[in-house]
């Protein structure tokens, strides 16, 4: 280090003590995620994980809570009393989040919410939430049905659907749900039924099984999510029917959530799923920009919408609008 005094200059070399490494300044985050139930799941934790990265200044904690909700309350305890910087969770469902979220606001502990939503009187328990409007994918998706059935000119009295349903109570589920059942009475469809398929593959085969056994008028299987519908698809072929486009040749349609996997793409690609919902899993990088706003001072949105396509073989539809807006098919070759 050089130094200058008085009338006459001069310098000493100090050797500087070895800098300790300066103790990085981690951004502490806990984070509660769902589970591992699907591929999307999958593919979520997979963008948090490259993230939320010591490189890019955080120390993460993650649990999994294999699709408890008391699970989460108990991680989101434990942040707290580690005085996380961040608590990020995404919740399995909307309802009862408001007395440990009141704990971490008594602690001082902001909180994201993401993918799924909470239910909670005061919206002053989170700091903002950011994911997908999953009414919307289902609007989208149930235009894209009533496009193809006008094109096919398939009487919409003759659409018998069944609904595999997420997990009951999660946004997704609430929001996909809602969207099928205005679209069945806006449309004149039959909703023979619906059965929890809790987002996975064996649960999906199921309940689609079950209801195969007890109704004999269903064409249209709209599943909550990929992983439901490869049980779904699984389902349907061991009765030795068709899964396909042609509900008006006996074939059964298959429609789903989410395209994040090869394995959706290419059942889509095949006709084995008529119509993808996309809904976006990569929400590590949006969460980062959030704390990193956070950090600076800068307010988040309350809300924050992801933009989202619609996949499909079929290029009987290659447009839908909802609510005036229109949305352009991404078509799969
Ligand atoms: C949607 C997400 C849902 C996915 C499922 O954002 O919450 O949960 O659609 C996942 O695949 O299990």
């Amino acid at each position: 280090m050089l130094f200058t005094a008085g009338c006459g200059e001069y310098s000493e070399k100090t050797v500087q003590p070895e800098i300790e490494e300066e103790a990085k300044d981690l951004i502490v985050v806990g984070f509660s995620q769902v589970g591992a139930e699907s591929d999307w799941r999958k593919a979520n934790t997979e963008s948090m994980l490259e993230t939320f990265t010591e490189e890019n200044g955080y120390e993460l904690i993650f649990e999994d809570a294999q699709q408890k909700q008391q699970n989460q309350i108990t991680s989101i305890r434990t942040f707290i009393q580690r005085e996380v910087d961040y608590i990020v969770v995404a919740p399995v469902m909307e309802d009862g989040w408001d007395t440990v979220l009141t704990e971490a606001k008594d602690a001082g502990i902001p909180v994201i919410v993401v993918d799924r939503q909470v239910a909670v009187e005061d919206k002053s328990l989170f700091t903002c939430w950011v994911g997908s409007d999953f009414e919307l994918e289902s609007r989208k998706v149930c235009e894209w049905l009533r496009s193809y059935c006008e094109v096919k000119e398939i009487e919409p009295d003759t659409v018998g659907i069944v609904n595999i349903q997420g997990t009951l109570g999660s946004s997704a589920q609430l929001g996909r749900s809602k969207g099928l059942r205005e679209a069945v009475g806006r449309n004149g469809w039959n909703l023979i039924a619906e059965a929890s398929g809790e987002y996975t593959q064996a649960k999906g085969r199921e309940a689609t099984a079950r209801l195969l056994r007890q109704y004999d008028d269903i064409n249209v299987v709209y599943c909550e999510n990929d992983n439901e519908a490869f049980g779904a698809i699984e389902a349907i072929e061991a009765t030795g029917k068709r899964v396909g486009n042609d509900i008006d040749k006996g074939q059964i349609m298959v429609i789903s959530f989410d395209g994040v996997s090869e394995e959706a793409i290419n059942d889509a690609k095949a006709g084995k799923i008529s119509c993808i919902g996309e809904c976006n899993p990569l929400h590590g990088p949006r969460v980062d920009k959030i704390i990193k706003d956070l950090e600076n001072g800068v307010t988040p949105d309350k809300y924050e919408y992801v933009d989202e396509d619609i996949f499909s073989a079929v290029r009987d539809v290659r447009t839908v609008t909802v609510d005036d807006t229109d949305y352009d098919i991404v078509l799969l070759q």
